[in-house]
């Protein structure tokens, strides 16, 4: 089973159902499949004679193509299976793909926590701006998102980013400077993202944390510059970050 597998990660193609304006947590996604070159479509970005658009998303959701209904996207489709949820993706990924975790059971359960905590630091990142309700404009929510946003960046961010240190520096001592204890991860990559989003949200106040959380920043640098990462990063296939996605700046929300 493992071994048919891996031969099905090697030569096919992955279908990636995300929203197509946004990097959201489709980017977390991407960028995995970037760092092992998997070919991928990003299926809504094509246009909907070609079989893609919004629509396409639509029709996965109500679960055309077998597989069951699924609830939201991101949602990634191999030749045998569509999954749903970022961080059952990237556990399904790296399943297949031994360059996003070694094949260990306990690394494997590590990492699906530590990506499971990413999303939660994520949704909150989110909620710092959109506090009521995901179909408000950000103008019908801005004085709750000023005071949520407030207690986001005064108590959450340090403790977010204090467990995170905190886990590379364990790492560190058995000279593994990673996220996960056996080494490059899936995880790590997602960690850019999350610092990268949180950089460009909220920079005054990540200015004022960077010092401490060194461990975590030399590890995004290293990931950013991890070559494939990189030539993905400078591609017209990387979404820029913008006033509709996740990580949204707001400069009354960042004082
Ligand atoms: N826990 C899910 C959250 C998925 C999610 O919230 N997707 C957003 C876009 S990033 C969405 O379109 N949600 C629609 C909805 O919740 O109604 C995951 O990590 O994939």
């Amino acid at each position: 089973m493992l071994r048919r597998r891996m031969s099905d990660a090697e030569t096919e193609t992955y279908q990636l159902y995300y929203w197509p304006n946004i990097q959201g947590r489709g980017e977390l996604v991407r960028l995995a499949l970037e760092d092992v070159g998997a070919p991928y479509v990003d299926v809504a970005r094509m246009t909907t004679e070609r079989g893609g658009g919004v629509e396409a998303i639509l029709r996965v959701l109500e679960g055309e193509g077998g597989g069951g209904r699924h609830f939201a996207p991101p949602i990634l489709r191999a030749s045998d299976i569509t999954v749903s949820q970022t961080a059952c993706i990237l556990d399904f990924l790296a399943g297949r793909h031994p360059e996003l975790l070694p094949p260990d059971e306990l690394a494997r359960t590590r990492a699906l926590q530590l990506e499971l905590t990413l999303g939660d630091l994520i949704a909150e990142a989110h909620d710092a701006h959109h506090p009521i309700g995901n179909l408000l404009y950000y103008e019908d929510q801005k004085e709750e998102a000023a005071k949520r946003s407030a207690i986001f960046l005064r108590e959450r961010i340090p403790k977010f980013f204090s467990f995170f240190e905190s886990v590379v520096k364990e790492n560190k001592a058995s000279k593994r400077e990673h996220l996960v204890g056996s080494g490059f991860s899936y995880v790590d990559l997602s960690l850019f993202h999350v610092l990268s989003g949180l950089a460009y949200a909220f920079p005054n106040r990540f200015d004022q944390v960077r010092k401490d959380i060194p461990l975590l920043l030399a590890l995004r640098d290293r990931v950013a510059s991890r070559p494939r990462v990189s030539a993905y990063l400078g591609s017209t296939r990387r979404v820029p970050f913008s006033s509709h996605g996740i990580f949204r700046h707001y400069p009354e929300l960042d004082p």
